[in-house]
């Protein structure tokens, strides 16, 4: 029976808390981020206003003022987001504890059964959607389909306060459909790759041997592979962050090199490894923290069947997760690795602070 898969992600997320909190943003551009003075800040993001003018996550605020000189520039509040997002959190939990977050404005929600007993996960979105607009007083957008991927591609597609439903026998022919920048994964290195090779869509991909495609783009060309044939059989990964145990560093220079973010894990590894010894814990999920310059934040996660907690397994999971990230394409200015999932003894025994502790 396949899988019933919603993804809910917030439309324009940091501007609409602002405009949410002060009526005098509301209508107008705005850019959540830092400001264009000085060595010069980046937009997080943009309001849908802003966006008219091109103004877009990542870009140099300087540039955003170049492109609307009366934009209005606004520090971010990162608890008004964290406030908001519990509160989002908490709407899911009345349909499903599979939840799984990858930011503080999107998470996957596997709803195949769930605590209401709804047979429609399309009927889930639009109860969800609508409690997020009556409790939070903010929009969100609605993916629906039977895998991970599909659904999150469908989330995107009808924003702002979008539902997208993509039915599972028309999943084939939406990923030949698909052009290959849109690919949850293909970052823009890995996309000007593909159209250098004449592939523009997944039709194009799907011509390709798995051989052809490991060959051409390493481990990720097995999953290109799978993805483009509808099969996605990733379940969602529930975690909870409170109840695990790592360690993260912020760096006094960001990131840029695939080596150096290696050499930064192997410390953080060594230092998480140390503390499950201490505490003589083990866990099935590995949870990498990712941080870059524009103080974007990412967690990627990984479950065993057995719980884990030696060096080589930790250390290779998270290497995995990092890649998979194409983290050469942006700045890191904090990596973390943490384990949960302990089981229901040992989970009294982490102190939530844990987590914090930073490397020297
Ligand atoms: N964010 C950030 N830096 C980026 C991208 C995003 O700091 N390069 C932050 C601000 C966003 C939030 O993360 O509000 C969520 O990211 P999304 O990619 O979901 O973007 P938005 O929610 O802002 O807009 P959209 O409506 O396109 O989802
Ligand atoms: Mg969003």
């Amino acid at each position: 029976m396949s899988r019933k898969i919603i993804h809910i992600d917030m439309d324009a997320f940091y501007a609409s808390v602002e405009q949410r909190d002060f009526p005098e943003y509301v209508g107008k551009p705005i850019v959540v981020g830092g400001k264009p003075e000085g060595r010069g800040g980046v937009v997080a993001t943009a309001s849908y206003e802003a966006r008219k003018f091109g103004i877009r996550s990542a870009m140099p605020s300087k540039k955003a003022l170049q492109l609307c000189p009366h934009v209005i520039f606004v520090y971010p509040r990162f608890s008004a987001y964290k406030e908001a997002s519990k509160k989002i959190r908490e709407i899911f939990e009345r349909y499903t504890d599979l939840i799984e977050p990858l930011s503080l404005d999107e998470a996957f929600l596997d709803v195949t059964e769930n605590k209401k007993g709804i047979t429609s996960a399309i009927e889930i979105a639009k109860q969800i959607k609508l409690a997020i607009k009556e409790e939070v007083n903010l929009t969100a957008s609605a993916g629906v389909s039977s895998s991970k991927f599909v659904a999150k591609i469908a989330s995107d597609m009808n924003k702002p306060d979008g539902l997208t439903f993509i039915a599972p026998e028309k999943i084939e022919e939406f990923m030949e459909k698909l052009p290959v920048e849109k690919f949850f994964g293909v970052g823009k290195v890995t996309a000007d790759k593909m159209k250098g090779m004449g592939i523009h869509k997944g039709i194009d991909l799907k011509r390709m041997s798995e051989e052809e495609l490991v060959h051409f783009f390493g481990k990720p060309g097995r999953f290109y592979y799978k993805i483009v044939r509808g099969i996605d059989n990733r379940a969602v990964q529930p975690h909870r962050e409170s109840k695990s145990l790592g360690a993260e560093d912020t760096f006094a220079e960001d990131l840029t090199t695939l080596e150096a973010m290696n050499d930064e894990l192997d410390k953080i590894a060594r230092l998480v490894v140390t503390r499950l010894q201490k505490y003589n814990l083990k866990g099935r999920t590995v949870t990498l923290k990712i941080k870059y310059h524009n103080f974007r934040q990412i967690t990627r996660n990984y479950s065993f069947d057995k719980a884990i907690g030696d060096f080589e397994t930790i250390i290779n999971t998270a290497k995995e997760l990092l890649i998979k990230t194409e983290p050469e394409n942006y700045k890191i200015r904090l990596l973390g690795i943490s384990l949960s999932n302990f089981g229901e003894m040992k989970e009294k025994a982490v102190k939530k602070n844990d987590w914090q502790l930073e490397l020297f």
